[in-house]
């Protein structure tokens, strides 16, 4: 039996942030949803699902996922790039939303089925000042949690991305224009692992500790902090070098032991192929709506089998609860997924994006519903308050004025 796209709409809302996704509806009346959110170019994925895919779709079978994912990429011109993955990606989520609702599985289970019993995560943790920081590892590892991404001021700059004094900040800030933030390399290698030392020794070896550097090093300065943390025993170092140079990471393999993960900005299996099967790192972070969806990603996550590199993908307050719930059905049934990111959202997306994975005690599960298991409700969405409105990532300069790489 053959269903038919009918509809499909896109819809922007900003419940606490931006987000956009991507709602199919078929014949039959099965509601398929995806996320297209892209971190402050909302707009962009917005109209082009709008005016260059929707058209696409309409009349297609919503059951030829790999189909469809190739007409959207192999059949177009323009290749790759955040914003075209993204709304591939969007459209690949809602068509395996799609297949579940009409055969009454949840995705995981049409992935290959269960191959672990949770989802692991990593929570964030910060503090300017160091006793924060032990405090907000000591109020996860209570909840159960046995990950945590420490991160930290740094001596000489009045404020770094990452960490605030409100523990549900967003990134992201509304305004016309990014806030500018400034940033010194070699201050931030030189501080960290003092901050490193002092949280192992106050949470002991049973915890793993994750640190982001948000691409800001060179390979050198990388390499000089990997090998600075070793006595730590640092879970991963994540995102040290400029993410779209793979030889970088050759560099700083040469010079420290410490696992590397990178990739929350990868769009394709080709921006990590060499640093897959050179062995160059040890987690590939794509998140299922940047590169493409569950059927890319699962591509990315098979290459990843053959050469010892886990998934372990973003999970920022900017992947919707939608992009998560995929995120969650493909580690749940991907032998080689490693962690799951999860920053949590605030009580109002929960209510905007009603989903049936869970989370306790440092894991998430899928639930059991068919499909991803996530609804929209878009009639609180169209409330006033919740409009789209501008907001970006804030911008770094060094200390002599040159822009800081992201
Ligand atoms: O900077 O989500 O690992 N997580 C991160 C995030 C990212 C933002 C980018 O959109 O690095 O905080
Ligand atoms: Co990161």
């Amino acid at each position: 039996m053959h269903d038919r796209i009918e509809r499909v709409d896109v819809i922007v809302a900003s419940p606490g942030r931006n987000f956009v996704t991507l709602k199919i509806t078929t014949a039959d009346g099965i509601v398929g949803l995806g996320d297209a959110t892209v971190n402050g170019r909302e707009l962009a994925v917005a109209s082009y699902l709008r005016d260059h895919v929707a058209p696409l779709l309409v009349g297609r079978d919503p059951g030829r996922i790999e189909d469809t994912w190739q007409e959207l990429y192999r059949g177009v011109y323009w290749r790759r790039g955040p914003i075209t993955m993204a709304c591939i990606g969007a459209v690949d989520m809602a068509l395996w939303d799609v297949l579940g609702k009409r055969t009454g599985r949840p995705v995981y289970e049409l992935l290959g089925g269960r191959v672990r019993d949770r989802v692991d995560v990593y929570r964030h943790c910060f503090g300017w000042e160091l006793p924060q920081l032990l405090e907000s590892c000591d109020r996860e590892i209570a909840q159960g949690v046995r990950f945590v991404r420490v991160q930290s001021s740094v001596p000489g700059l009045d404020k770094v991305y990452g960490i605030s004094k409100d523990p549900n900040y967003e990134p992201a800030q509304r305004g016309a224009l990014p806030d500018q933030e400034t940033w010194d390399s070699a201050a931030y290698v030189h501080h960290l692992p003092g901050v490193v030392e002092a949280v192992r020794e106050h949470v002991g070896w049973g915890i793993g500790l994750l640190h982001d550097s948000h691409h800001r090093l060179t390979p050198t300065e990388a390499g000089q902090l990997g090998h600075a943390l070793e006595p730590y025993g640092l879970y991963w170092l994540e995102d040290v070098t400029p993410a779209e140079d793979q030889d970088a990471l050759r560099v700083v393999r040469e010079h420290t032991r410490v696992p590397l993960a990178i990739g929350e900005v990868f769009n394709t299996v080709w921006d990590c192929q060499k640093l897959i099967e050179d062995r160059l790192i040890d987690y590939v972070r794509c998140a299922i709506v940047h590169a493409g969806g569950i059927s890319h990603v699962r591509k990315i996550y098979a290459l990843g089998e053959l050469h010892g590199v886990k998934g372990a993908p973003h999970g920022p307050s900017d992947v919707s609860p939608i992009a998560l719930a995929a995120s969650i059905h493909l580690a749940t049934a991907t032998y080689n997924f490693g962690l799951q990111e999860y920053m949590g959202y605030p009580d109002i997306v929960h209510e905007a994006f009603p989903h049936a994975w869970s989370y306790a005690d440092g894991a998430l599960q899928p639930g059991e519903e068919p499909g991803l298991g996530v609804a929209i409700d878009e009639q609180l969405l169209s409330r006033p308050e919740f409009e789209y409105s501008t907001a970006y990532l804030p911008v770094a300069r060094r200390l002599d004025g040159t822009v800081q790489d992201w």
